[in-house]
């Protein structure tokens, strides 16, 4: 069976998620190509070694240039905060190093593109880190819209509704800070919702939105503290410098009309990732907290029983759940990484590039730029134009 040296760079909430998914693999889908563990990266060694240990890394380098000249790498996995992807992947492609890259795959559009250029021009493979795509209910939803069970498309209401910086003693995390994160819910966010959107319904043409910053200053963070970080630490304020919420129209090309929001200040909601299709024939609807469901509803169900019927993806025609339990054992958020980390392996074994890409990567990212320019320009922002 073929094997595939990985070297991962970032070791928190991302690599814990990677490093769960590199160990699924060979234990669910024995038949796929072995990714080996053999190198982690982070900068603040006792944390690092701590994460080697634990998940189950072969060894450990605390500088990324080191991990990418590896001749025992075959792909660098790039988990690090957003503004190091770019020069990673770079370095890595010039390498000859496979990529997979978190999401969003960069701080702007043109860095997003340079980093396509250069893995195009180094003959690498490349995948960007939209896991949502493979939860197997939103597997379900796309074989529902590619048969054409619903119809032709007329809406997708997406949104992406989290709660974690309610609190305004919440600290300034690099999430927070834009020359880290790009952006705030936007690129963390609404990239999710805008790829799931790409991926159900088709491309965008134009947009136009709205975002906010309801918290301007907050307490400066002590270390690089993530989602739990907890309030009241520091007496010292600084500036949010990236968006609370953003929410757009759109028009898709295909003649299909769109509604995004992504936000971090939705009371109650911890992690709501849904959307809505309504086609012709009938309606999807999905919410990653009850992620093994879809809810359906066909025009052509006899009329008396009309309506939103749940669906329980876990059946073994479900996508991938014949390696996991018995129908009706359901699965979680850990899994669609093990799915999309299964998905690189094939991809890596016949010699194709993985989907979702850097191509996809891109698209995403030129539909948050042009969502930028429409609050900017106050206007509607065609894809085109970018
Ligand atoms: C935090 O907002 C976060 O973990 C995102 O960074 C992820 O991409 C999303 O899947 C869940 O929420």
């Amino acid at each position: 069976m073929k094997k595939i040296n990985i070297g991962m760079v970032g070791y928190k909430f991302m690599g814990k998620a990677h490093s769960n998914a590199y160990r699924a693999v060979p234990m669910f889908f024995p038949d796929a190509a072995k990714p080996e563990m053999k190198v982690i990266c982070g900068r603040d060694p006792k944390g690092l070694e701590q994460a080697r240990a634990q998940f189950g890394w072969e060894s450990s380098v605390t500088d990324w240039r080191e991990l990418v000249q590896r001749d025992d790498v075959d792909v660098v996995d790039i988990n690090a905060p957003s503004d190091a992807h770019k020069e990673i992947a770079i370095a890595a492609a010039r390498a000859g190093k496979h990529l997979f890259c978190e999401k969003p795959l960069a701080l702007t559009l043109a860095d997003s593109r340079e980093m396509l250029e250069e893995a195009e021009k180094a003959g690498v493979k490349h995948m960007v880190g939209f896991n949502y795509r493979f939860a197997p209910a939103v597997q379900l939803a796309k074989k529902l819209i590619s048969e054409g069970r619903i119809g032709e498309i007329h809406h997708f209401r997406g949104v992406f509704l989290q709660d974690w910086i309610l609190d305004p003693s919440f600290p300034l995390v690099w999430r927070l800070q834009k020359e880290i994160a790009g952006s705030g819910s936007h690129g963390d966010l609404g990239a999710h919702v805008i790829d799931m959107a790409r991926f159900l319904v088709g491309e965008f043409r134009e947009v136009i939105g709205m975002s906010e910053t309801f918290v301007k200053r907050r307490p400066v963070a002590a270390a690089m503290t993530g989602l739990s970080a907890k309030g009241g630490g520091s007496e010292e304020m600084g500036d949010v410098t990236v968006d609370d919420a953003t929410a757009f129209l759109a028009r898709f090309e295909n003649g299909a009309m769109g509604t995004i929001e992504a936000t971090r200040f939705a009371a109650g909601h911890r992690c709501t990732n849904g959307f809505e299709i309504n086609g012709s024939k009938g309606s999807i609807k999905f919410d990653f907290e009850r992620m093994n469901e879809l809810q359906v509803y066909f025009t052509d169900d006899a009329e008396d029983v009309q309506g939103f019927r749940r669906v329980l993806a876990t059946d073994a025609s479900h996508a991938y759940m014949d390696a996991w339990w018995p129908a009706g054992h359901t699965i979680g958020y850990e899994h669609t990484f093990t799915h999309e980390v299964l998905e690189l392996m094939r991809a890596l074994e016949e010699d194709r590039q993985p989907v979702p890409n850097f191509v996809d990567g891109v698209k995403c990212q030129e539909v948050l730029e042009a969502v930028d320019r429409s609050i900017e320009e106050r206007r509607w922002v065609a894809i085109s134009e970018l």
